[in-house]
């Protein structure tokens, strides 16, 4: 059945049964298809029944869906034409894992970042509207998405415009690791609140039936579940709900029933993340974003030595000798590395959820509070934060420590996920100092330094192993030159270094180890500097705001970084290669220039 669906229109026909049919069938083409490519495949397993549920009650393109993230759309790419390109899917050249307005007609809204859903239905409603179209607004928001303040921003103007929206809540208890705070605690009380007990206890298994004998009945069971739900309602948003996401005649009915309502509702959505995959929903964790794998074994989770790891190891060393060490994140205890943190000292790990402008400011003013807080956090995700970065940070001068994982070229994810923006919109902070260590050696020595200093300080590292590159650390705070007398200096930090020491070994030129990204010390780089004929500065940011353009506006230097502007998703080496960062190329430019 699955071949013959090219587009949203091959399943308004199918009954009940064939769509169940096809949704084992999706499911098992979703496991085939990531045991190749890796993916996000637990939130995908997650919500087929709901993604089909939604192509057979809506209209898209023209009635508006809006994914939140997009990580969880593999299903939509199938029914929406995109099937055949599913084994391309985060590849160089291959389909996005996330929306693309420019990838279909029936991405109407891109993501990458969690929670704009919210905020972006409401400008299609409100665009729509004012050009007298009358179709409907769907966006689909996940409950680890729902902690973030964008989320309640959008429903805060939806409530009070009053216009007719579907927010569905697709409610697995899950964020990538289990879902933290106090909404948290909410939503597990409507799974566990006696109406909704006593309702599935009432139809039971039996719900579909119940369902088939009449929708009215079924609409009161729908808003029976008012009571917990109050949150929604003091919004101006009209609960409905909570409904099994994995059966499709319960999700039919339930969309089918509310969607003419006049104003904004949410329809609370039941879902496991994982569905129908045993491993992963055992530890979808361990599943939420898989390279290859092979299906029929569950992952073995080898020890990792990448720079999140050591990160994250050094942290426990140092919290345990100094208990004013405590660790932030927003919903990445995993990715960061702080696990072990997690384990070691629960109360010391503070993680917000989805709500990156919280850890910012609320980092500041524990660090002001007499604390030495670390906010571990991809340099992606802390782009929201910026403005607390000056406002909070800065401007109070916290002493406070951002760990900023996966700086740099990140890979699969794509442009909505590269590091490659940070040296330029941190630089912009007044007093902010940042740091780049190459390797295990630096981190570490870097972690180290940063209890005792007492001035905002950035460390930044990119995604991966962490290689072991020093030989002499020297004094950890400056810059170190690596030279052999030659009359080309090469300039970098942090991610590039580890090629260009390779490099160093091979070819003639100094290499300067600019691990103190800022401040500039402009008199001792312009000691440094005069004994060169030619000074190269080569970085994995953008070229606007890096290093490489603050020191052109200082001395006679040759830069090398990425194009400004967005960076699409492949592997680093092809990604490296393509703007002319790979081994070969930097050896070709430092020769000839
Ligand atoms: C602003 C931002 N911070 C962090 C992330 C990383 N992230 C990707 S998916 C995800 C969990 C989302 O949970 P939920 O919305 O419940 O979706 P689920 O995967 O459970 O379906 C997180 C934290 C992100 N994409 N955007």
């Amino acid at each position: 059945m699955l071949s013959k669906i090219n587009s949203p229109q091959d399943i308004k026909d199918l009954s009940l049964v064939e769509l169940e049919v096809l949704a084992s069938q999706i499911r098992r083409y979703l496991i085939e298809t990531l045991e190749k490519t890796g993916g996000h495949l637990s939130s995908n397993l997650g919500t087929v029944e709901l993604t089909l549920a939604i192509h057979k009650v809506f209209d898209a393109p023209n009635d508006r869906i809006v994914w939140d993230v997009g990580h969880q759309t593999y299903t939509h790419k199938i029914l929406t034409g995109r099937r055949d390109q599913l084994d391309s899917i985060r590849q160089f050249g291959g389909i996005s894992g996330f929306l693309k307005c420019h990838e279909s007609d029936y991405d109407c809204f891109g993501a990458g970042h969690a929670t704009t859903s919210l905020s972006a239905l409401l400008g299609f409603i409100i665009a729509d509207k004012a050009q007298g179209r009358d179709n409907y607004h769907v966006a689909v928001i996940g409950d680890g998405a729902l902690s973030g303040g964008m989320a309640f921003e959008a429903m805060n103007t939806m409530g009070a415009r009053n216009q007719r929206a579907m927010i569905i809540l697709n409610d697995n208890e899950m964020s990538i690791g289990h879902n933290v705070g106090y909404l948290a605690k909410k939503l597990d009380h409507v799974r566990n609140s006696p109406g909704y007990v006593a309702a599935k206890n009432k139809y039971g298994p039996n719900m579909s039936q119940q369902v088939k004998k009449t929708l009215s009945s079924f609409k009161k069971y729908l808003r029976r579940m008012v009571m917990p739900s109050t949150l929604f309602e003091e919004l101006g948003l009209r609960y409905y709900g909570p409904v099994d996401g994995h059966n499709l005649e319960e999700l039919i009915a339930a969309m089918e029933i509310i969607k003419d309502y006049h104003g904004p509702t949410v329809l609370h959505v039941l879902t496991k993340k994982g569905k129908g995959y045993g491993f992963a929903e055992k530890n979808p964790i361990l599943y939420h974003g898989v390279g290859p794998f092979d299906a029929s074994k569950e992952i073995v989770e080898g020890k990792k030595e990448d720079f999140s790891a050591v990160f994250g190891n050094k942290l426990v060393e140092m919290a345990k000798k100094d208990s004013r060490v405590f660790a932030i994140t927003a919903a990445m205890t995993q990715g960061t590395g702080l696990e072990k943190f997690s384990r070691t000292f629960p109360n010391r790990l503070i993680d917000v959820g989805i709500a990156e402008e919280t850890a910012v400011t609320m980092a500041a003013s524990m660090a002001l509070g007499g604390l030495k807080p670390y906010l571990a956090i991809y340099s992606t995700f802390l782009q929201r934060g910026f403005d607390q970065l000056i406002h909070d940070m800065a401007l109070h001068q916290a002493p406070m420590v951002l760990c900023i994982d996966r700086s740099g070229i990140v890979g699969a994810d794509g442009e909505t996920h590269q590091g490659i923006y940070d040296t330029s919109f941190l630089s912009i902070v007044p007093g902010i100092n940042l740091w780049a260590p190459m390797d295990k050696v630096e981190l570490e020595a870097m972690l180290e330094e940063s209890l005792s200093f007492d001035k905002p300080l950035a460390i930044k590292y990119p995604r991966g192993n962490c290689p072991l590159l020093t030989k002499e650390l020297g004094n950890i705070r400056e810059n170190l030159l690596y030279s052999k007398g030659a009359r080309t200096l090469v300039v970098s930090y942090g991610t590039m270094m580890e090629e260009l020491l390779g490099l160093y070994e091979e070819e003639e030129f100094d290499l300067y180890n600019h691990r103190i990204i800022l401040p500039l010390d402009l008199k001792k780089l312009g000691e440094v500097f005069s004994a060169y004929e030619r000074v190269i500065v080569i970085e994995d940011n953008i070229y606007t705001g890096s290093l490489a353009e603050k020191l052109a506006g200082h001395f006679d230097i040759v830069p090398l970084t990425l194009d400004d502007g967005f960076l699409e998703q492949g592997s680093r080496e092809e990604l490296r290669k393509s703007q002319g960062l790979d081994r070969e190329a930097l050896r070709r430019f430092i020769k000839e220039g």
